[in-house]
This record gives C-alpha cells, sequence and structure tokens, in this order.
C-alpha cells in the first residue's frame, strides 16, 4: 500500500534529497531509530522521508500521536520492517493482522494469561531466575550487562510460558537461539525495507542463505519444546503452551492450529525476552552512573523487601524502582515505534489528510521527547513519573508498550520481572561502571545498549 499523507500537503523531509534513493545522506542502516530522533528534532512532530520509492511518515508530537491512537479511526499497520518478519511470525499476535481470525482467537485465549492476577503464577520462577543470575555474578568480577540480561530474560520467558529451560547460565557460550534470533530479526527487517529489484537479490544472496538456516533452526527449537510436552503430557504445567494445546484438544473456540501454535511460541520466545532485557540494560546504565540514585534505591529496597527474596505482593511497593524503569522506557522504549493506519478518511494534527488505508509511523522515543516531557528531554529523571507530574502530562504523552487492542499483551509480565531484577541487583550486588563508558545503542528490531560492561561484586555489609 503507498502512503499518500495529503499529497496537497508537503511534509517537511530531511535536506539534500537524491534522485531514486532519496533521503539517504547523514543516515544509516544500523541505527534508523536514532537518526529519527534527530530529524524529529530538526524538522519537528511530523516529517516524512523517503527511502528508495518508499515514502515514510514519521509522527513523535504528542497531539498528532494522540490522534493516531483513536481506535475509531486507526488501526496497528504493519510497518515494512515488521511484514518482513510475517516470514518467522507468520500471523502469531505480533505479525498478525487485525482482522485475522487467529489474532482475536489468540487474543481472547491468552489475554488471561497475562492479567496482574496471572503474574502470580510466575512470581516464584521469576524470582529464581534472578537468584541464577546472582549465583552467575559471583563467579566473575566483570560482565557484560545487555548480555547477562538477554541470558535471564530468555530463560524467564522459556521457563514461564513453556516449562521450557535455555540453561542460560550453565552453558559457557550464549544459547544459539540467540545468535539465530537476532540474524533473522534484523535480516527480515532489511530485506523488507531495502527493496532494489534484482541488486538487492545479489547483495542478500549470502544472507538469504544463512536466514534459511537459522529458521530451521528456530524451527528445530520449537520442534523440541511441543515435543518434550507431549512426552510429559499436555495439561500439567497450566503454562501459555498448556493452555494453547489443550484449547486444540478439546475444541475450545479460540482454539489455534497447529502451524499457528508454533508461530506464537516463536512470537512469544522473541516478544517476551528481547525488549525486557534492553529495558533492565538501560536501566542499571541509568543507575550504576549515578550513585546517589543506586543508594536511594537500595535503601527502598532494603526498606520494602528487607534481605530476602520479595514475596509477590511486595514487588510492586518498590515505587522509585518502577520510576526508574519507567524513565528508562521513557529515553529507550525498547520497542521504539508502532504504525497506525486510517480505517476512514480522516485527519490528523491541524489538517494532515490521511486517506483509508493511508499509515504513519510513531516514534516513540520522539513521542517521549515531545516538549510536554519538559526542557531536558533527554536527561534521566525518574521524578517525571511522580504521580503529580504524570497527571501533569496528557495521556498520550507515553507509550512504551503501545496502543489500543494491539498494544503488548506482556506489558505486566515484563515490569514485574524487571522489578524483581532490578531490586534482587541492588539488594545484592555491588556494581562498578566502567569511567569512559559512553551510551552506545544498538538497533536490531529492538534497542540494546552495546558494549557496557560493570564490575559487580558481592554487596558491601
Ligand atoms: Mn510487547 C506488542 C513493547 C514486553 C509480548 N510490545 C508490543 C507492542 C509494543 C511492545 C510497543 C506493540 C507493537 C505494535 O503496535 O506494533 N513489550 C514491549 C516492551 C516490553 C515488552 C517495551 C518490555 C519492556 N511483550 C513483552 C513481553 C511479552 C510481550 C514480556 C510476552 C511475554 N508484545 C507482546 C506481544 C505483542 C506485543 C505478543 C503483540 C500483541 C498483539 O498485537 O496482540
Amino acid at each position: 500500500m503507498v502512503t499518500t499523507l495529503a499529497p496537497d500537503v508537503s511534509l517537511p523531509h530531511p535536506p539534500r534529497r537524491l534522485p531514486v534513493l532519496g533521503d539517504v545522506l547523514g543516515v544509516h542502516v544500523a541505527t534508523p531509530v536514532q537518526d529519527s530522533i534527530r530529524l524529529a528534532r530538526e524538522l519537528g512532530p511530523i516529517f516524512e522521508r523517503v527511502v528508495l520509492g518508499n515514502r515514510f511518515v514519521v509522527v513523535s508530537g504528542v497531539d498528532l500521536v494522540a490522534d493516531l491512537n483513536d481506535e475509531t479511526r486507526f488501526t496497528k499497520h504493519l510497518a515494512p520492517a515488521v511484514a518482513g518478519l510475517r516470514s518467522i511470525g507468520g500471523d502469531g499476535l505480533f505479525t498478525a493482522y487485525s482482522d485475522e481470525p487467529n489474532w482475536r482467537k489468540a487474543h481472547d485465549l491468552l489475554r488471561p494469561a497475562f492479567t496482574q492476577a496471572a503474574m502470580r503464577t510466575y512470581h516464584d520462577t521469576m524470582v529464581r531466575v534472578a537468584g541464577e543470575l546472582l549465583s552467575h555474578w559471583r563467579t566473575r568480577d566483570r560482565v557484560d550487562v545487555s548480555a547477562d540480561m538477554t541470558k535471564l530474560t530468555l530463560e524467564t520467558i522459556g521457563r514461564t510460558a513453556f516449562s521450557y529451560s535455555f540453561d542460560s547460565f550453565t552453558r559457557t557460550e550464549r544459547h544459539p537461539f540467540v545468535g539465530a534470533m537476532v540474524r533473522t530479526l534484523t535480516h527480515n527487517q532489511r530485506r523488507a525495507v531495502i527493496k532494489v529489484p534484482v541488486l538487492s537479490d545479489l547483495w542478500f544472496r549470502d544472507r538469504d542463505r544463512r536466514n534459511e538456516q537459522d529458521k530451521a533452526y528456530l524451527a528445530r527449537v520449537i520442534d523440541d519444546i511441543v515435543r518434550t510436552r507431549r512426552d510429559h503430557g499436555v495439561g500439567a504445567e497450566n503454562d501459555l503452551l498448556d493452555i494453547m494445546l489443550t484449547a486444540a484438544r478439546d475444541a475450545d473456540p479460540n482454539a489455534l492450529d497447529e502451524v499457528n501454535i508454533r508461530h506464537q511460541i516463536l512470537t512469544f520466545l522473541i516478544a517476551g525476552h528481547e525488549t525486557t532485557s534492553g529495558a533492565l540494560s538501560f536501566a542499571l546504565y541509568y543507575l550504576s552512573r549515578d550513585p546517589e540514585l543506586w543508594e536511594r534505591a537500595r535503601a527502598e529496597i532494603d526498606e520494602v523487601w528487607g534481605d530476602e527474596p520479595p514475596t509477590f505482593e511486595r514487588v510492586a511497593k518498590a515505587r522509585l524502582v518502577r520510576r526508574i524503569l519507567d524513565e528508562a522506557l521513557r529515553l529507550w522504549p525498547t520497542a521504539p515505534g508502532y504504525a497506525r493506519e486510517a480505517l476512514t478518511d480522516t485527519e490528523i494534527g491541524n489538517g494532515y489528510r490521511m486517506r483509508t488505508g493511508d499509515w504513519a509511523m510513531v516514534l516513540i522515543p520522539g513521542l517521549h521527547r515531545d516538549p510536554v516531557w519538559g526542557e531536558n528531554t533527554d536527561e534521566f529523571d525518574p521524578d517525571r513519573f511522580l504521580s503529580a507530574a504524570v497527571r501533569s502530562r496528557p495521556a498520550q504523552a507515553y507509550k512504551p508498550f503501545g496502543t489500543g487492542e494491539r498494544a503488548c499483551i506482556g506489558r505486566q509480565f515484563a515490569l514485574h520481572e524487571a522489578m524483581i531484577v532490578l531490586g534482587t541487583v541492588l539488594q545484592n550486588v555491588d556494581v562498578r561502571p566502567d569511567p569512559d563508558y559512553r551510551l552506545r545503542v544498538e538497533e536490531r528490531l529492538t534497542l540494546m545498549p552495546t558494549g557496557f560492561e560493570v564490575q559487580v561484586s558481592p554487596r558491601a555489609r
């Protein structure tokens, strides 16, 4: 579908537009999000970028976003990068079109497993995995934070949703699932965006082959998960996998077919760990740079958790830790964008007309730097999430988990897990950052700090 956002209205675009290639000067394949944050600052709350003939409309102003979030006029659109992931995720929850029957079925079937109350059933596993991180850190003095957070979150989603362990903390190399996943995510996204006839096929030839191998490998992991469950009997675990397999067995009205169940497993394994891992890593980055904040957060944990692992009820009582997480997700919302498509001919803001089917990207880190956030929007300040401050801002100004019916199903899951992990680290570990490290953000489908290493030692008492 072509984006034609009010052809009579010309949107701001980067200077130095080239014939054929378009707006490519000063932007890089590896950092589209960070480039767009800069462009939004220069060009304003809505701008366009034309890349190889594709037009992208990028929106970050809060009023415009509020319009796009209106569910009576707009719905989720699969941006090219997300559509490119259909070859992996099919009609699984994340990559389904809203009008595909499997989206509604899976949503209704799995929603009860993601309520705040359902978090109780995952709590003990989350606490146990956080404990395994501590044990792992006891054996070393220098750690790569993002790598270890990824081990942790993959382990948590594997065990809670599928009762399946990746043995993340006992193997010496990271689980091959992670490498295969990151490669296919990046590859399929770029493949969908960089479309030059013939040239693309040549350029991507070796990577296409690698991608097929990676996909076959991911399929084998899924097979192993399903086979292991069938061997041990369906219905005993009461996890996500059991919910799907029992519904299929009992011909539940929301039963999903075998192929779709596989898409859901892969979807949850990926969506359920990458973003939380990034959120934890960014939060630890800012915490580690601010000893005063670290001590305040630690004092809070000592007060509300004591020196025990937290009970379910105590997790959410760490209000400052929660604000730190919220603020980390403001600056670096780890799923940095979502796309919205007009259901009808309509208008956003002051007169940007959109016809049915036209779509625009919401650049979440741009929205999170809108002027309603004040002046120093790049500064890390958890007090922005004190309740008085929250009430003074429009609700649409903060959207790290997307919007509407297609918003993140795993929000409570991610927050509960991340609070446990941050609290556990504060409670038990002293962290010394490398003073020369400057935050570098790697972009795949998600945002992730890269090269962020710290020295860890047991907390001095
Ligand atoms: Mn999650 C959708 C962000 C953690 C499973 N997630 C989304 C969307 C955003 C998002 C944004 C909407 C995308 C779109 O509109 O195109 N998710 C996050 C962030 C975190 C996160 C920032 C952690 C922090 N997500 C999780 C976890 C799980 C999960 C944990 C699973 C356990 N997310 C999903 C699924 C969807 C989704 C599934 C698709 C939901 C749907 O469309 O029905």
